[in-house]
C-alpha cells in the first residue's frame, strides 16, 4: 500500500467512526427516524475491502459498511439527510438509514433482506464478464447472513461460473445476540463451497486491503469468486436500541485494545507517514455542518407519498 493510499485510508475510517459518533448523538436526541446501526471496531473491513476496488467496479454494501459507501463518494450531507428523513435526501424521505445506492458512484442499494446481495451481485458479475468488461463486483455479509439460502445460491453460482464476485464475510461474534457456534456448524470460511478464500485480521486494515486487493486481481484474471472472511467483533449494540446485556465486557475491552484505528495509524507512523493532527477536528466540523444542514431540511410533501412506486 503506497502513502497516498493509506492515508485515504485512515481518513476513511476516522470519517466513518465520527459520523456514526455524530448519528448516535442525533439519534439519542429523538433526530433520526429509526436506529443507528454502527460498524464500530469493524470500520476497516468496510473500508479498506472498497478501497482495494477500481473506479469502475461495483458495490453492494449492508447495512455495517457505510464505511464503503464513504470510499466511493458518498457523503456525510446525503447520509444526516437520509437518517432523519428529509426531503433532500436520497430517498426523499422514504427511508432513514443507509438503504440508498448510487449508479453513478457505483453503489447499489442495501437492503434489509440478508443474502440477497449475493445472487444480486452475482448478476452484476456475470454482466461484466458477459461484455468482455475488466471489472469486479464486490458485497458484504455477517456470520448470521450467511445461514441464508441466498447466500448459497449465489455464491455457488459464482463459482461454477467463475464470475468476478468478491464477497466480504464479516464474522463478528454476533448476529443480533446469537454467537456463531449457536447457529452455524464449523467456520465462517467453511461455507465458501469451492470460492478461493481468505481469512484475515479484520481489524488489521494493511490485512484487509492485501487480501481484497489479491482477490480483485484474481477475479481479473478470470479466476472466479473470492470469499474474504474478516475476523472482527461488533463493539457496540446490533444498533442503538440494543444495550448488549448478552456480551461479555471482558471481550469488549479485549478487542478494544485492537481497535483498527490506532492499529493503522502506529502502522502508518513506522513508515514515517503521519496523520495529520487536525484531520479528526477538520472532519468534525464537516460533520457538524452536515449534521446542521439536515437537522434544517424540509420534510417531504406528502403529496409526493406514492411517487417512484410500481403500479398497475
Ligand atoms: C433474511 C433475513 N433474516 C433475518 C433478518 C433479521 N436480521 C436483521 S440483522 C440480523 C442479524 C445479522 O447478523 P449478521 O449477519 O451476523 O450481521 P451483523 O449484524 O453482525 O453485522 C437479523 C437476524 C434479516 N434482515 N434478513
Ligand atoms: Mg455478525
Amino acid at each position: 500500500m503506497d502513502q497516498d493510499t493509506a492515508r485515504r485510508l485512515y481518513e476513511a475510517m476516522l470519517l466513518t467512526r465520527l459520523a456514526e459518533e455524530r448519528l448516535v448523538k442525533l439519534f439519542r436526541q429523538g433526530h433520526t427516524l429509526g436506529s443507528v446501526y454502527r460498524s464500530l471496531g469493524q470500520e476497516a473491513t468496510a473500508c479498506a475491502t472498497a478501497l482495494a476496488l477500481g473506479p469502475d467496479d461495483v458495490i453492494a454494501p449492508l447495512i455495517r459498511n457505510l464505511g464503503s459507501m464513504f470510499v466511493r463518494g458518498v457523503t456525510p450531507r446525503e447520509v444526516f439527510l437520509q437518517y432523519l428523513g428529509r426531503a433532500t435526501g436520497p430517498t426523499g424521505g422514504r427511508e432513514h438509514n443507509n438503504h440508498f445506492g448510487s449508479v453513478a458512484r457505483g453503489i447499489i442499494a442495501p437492503t434489509s433482506m440478508l443474502g440477497a446481495l449475493i445472487p444480486v451481485m452475482a448478476g452484476v458479475a456475470l454482466s461484466f464478464r458477459q461484455k468482455g468488461e475488466r471489472r469486479v463486483a464486490m458485497t458484504w455479509i455477517g456470520d448470521g447472513g450467511s445461514s441464508t439460502g441466498a447466500f448459497y445460491e449465489g455464491l455457488n453460482f459464482a463459482v461454477v461460473q467463475k464470475l468476478p464476485l468478491i464477497v466480504v464475510g464479516e464474522s463478528n461474534g454476533f448476529a443480533f445476540s446469537t454467537p456463531p457456534e449457536r447457529q452455524m456448524a464449523g467456520r465462517m470460511s467453511q461455507r465458501s463451497q469451492g470460492a478461493f478464500t481468505l481469512t484475515v485480521d479484520g481489524n488489521d486494515a494493511t490485512a484487509v486491503y492485501e487480501a481484497a486487493a489479491q482477490a480483485r486481481q484474481r477475479c481479473l484474471e478470470g479466476k472466479g469468486p473470492a470469499f474474504l472472511v474478516c475476523e472482527t467483533f461488533r463493539r457496540s449494540g446490533h444498533a442503538e436500541h440494543d444495550d448488549q446485556r448478552y456480551v461479555d465486557p471482558a471481550a469488549v475491552a479485549e478487542w478494544a485494545a485492537k481497535d483498527p484505528l490506532p492499529r493503522f495509524e502506529a502502522w502508518m507512523v513506522l513508515r514515517g507517514w503521519t496523520v495529520d493532527p487536525s484531520l479528526a477536528g477538520r472532519l468534525e466540523a464537516k460533520l457538524m455542518a452536515a449534521a446542521d444542514t439536515a437537522l434544517e431540511a424540509p420534510w417531504p410533501d406528502p403529496g409526493t407519498l406514492m411517487q417512484g412506486l410500481h403500479s398497475n
